[in-house]
């Protein structure tokens, strides 16, 4: 549900009507990228604050500075916010806006995945350890080499490799990157530098993880997004092409990729024969919820695959103050998944 139309909600109504509940009240969370480790649910959220800061559409009024995790023993059992697992203060390169994050386990330690601007006011993407999933993490000194953009989501195949997927457009800045390096001409809009609407739109970005986890092993490639007939989707299809939001999961041997389409608020997804894809645009996921953005986590727990996403419906429409929600997903019997409604 866009912003635009909040004024005439009424909110206790629309909570009445959602298929699911905000997990914490204590505080607001945002972009959760859950996993399961050890048999437990843990939930990698953004710490959504107000910190007074405008809206615009670079995203400055998301001005989160730390992270708590949330873990949970079942998706319907009670979700416990962990306290600070890792503020911006502590992280040398740096400045602000700490955006979605992601973890993944290897060999018994904890990585937390975050993008965040330097001091140059350019997204890159950081790692951070810990021998606990909830943390505290300890941050690498500098960000990942050659990284860039924001929305990192880390997916391990049954091979054991890494592979990060990442990048959005507008705040996210992935389209002043297009030729390699970040490009600082003015204007600072973010509607500069986007192909034509008649040309292919800009991918997400993927990368296999050295076997530290700490950097990329390759220079990241396109995700490409095609039709049914194997063309590339355009900048200009915007209910379908790629905006943020990156998330990869497998089901029955083929590999899902999800996404946020940004600015018209669904999350669809594409599906392919590899995590480099390319994935073959399959449909929606989540309709438009209360709130600007949509972000998400695909997850099994149990052999049941859930849901994580998150509205505004708590704060009232509150563009960048959002709840995290979780509910059930279901692929049918051609693998498709089953669209949701978040409000009946
Ligand atoms: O939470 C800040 C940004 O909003 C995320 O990085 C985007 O995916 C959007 O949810």
């Amino acid at each position: 549900m866009p912003e635009d139309s909040i004024e005439h909600i009424d909110f206790d109504a629309l909570n009445s009507k959602a298929i699911s509940q905000p997990l914490v009240t204590n505080i607001y969370t945002a972009d959760p990228s859950a996993h399961v480790f050890n048999g437990k649910i843990y939930i990698y959220p953004s710490h959504d604050v107000d910190a007074g800061d405008a809206f615009d559409d670079l995203g400055s009024h998301f001005a989160m500075e730390d992270y708590h995790i949330i873990s949970m023993d079942s998706p319907s059992g009670e979700a416990v916010d962990n306290g600070v697992a890792l503020h911006v203060n502590d992280v040398v390169w740096a400045e602000k806006q700490m955006w979605a994050p992601d973890a993944n386990e290897k060999d018994g330690t904890y990585y937390l995945f975050f993008p965040a601007k330097d001091y140059n006011g350019i997204f890159r993407i950081g790692v951070a350890t810990s021998k606990s999933p909830v943390g505290p993490f300890t941050p690498q000194p500098e960000a990942i080499k050659d990284s860039f953009s924001i929305d990192p989501a880390v997916f391990k195949d049954d091979d054991g490799s890494y592979y990060m997927f990442f990048g959005g457009i507008w705040g996210g800045q992935l389209q002043r990157w297009r030729n390699g390096s970040f490009n600082a001409e003015l204007p600072d809009s973010p509607f500069a530098f986007l192909p034509e609407e008649n040309e292919p739109a800009l991918s997400a970005k993927v990368a296999k993880l050295t076997d530290d986890l700490l950097e990329f092993a390759e220079t990241p490639k396109d995700v490409l997004i095609v039709d049914e007939n194997g063309n590339e989707l355009l900048q200009g299809d915007t209910d379908r092409r790629f905006f943020e939001a990156s998330w990869l999961h497998k089901y029955n041997g083929k590999y899902y990729f999800s996404y946020s389409t940004g600015d018209t608020h669904f999350l669809c997804y594409g599906i392919g024969d590899n995590p480099y894809g390319p994935f073959t645009y399959a449909g929606k996921i989540l309709e438009p919820v209360v709130g600007w953005t949509s972000h998400h986590s695909i997850c099994e727990f149990e052999g049941k695959w859930y849901l994580f996403y998150h509205d505004s419906s708590l704060s009232k429409g509150v563009t960048h103050l959002r709840s995290v929600k979780v509910t059930e997903l279901t692929h049918d019997e051609d693998g498709k998944i089953v669209t949701i409604q978040p409000y009946k």
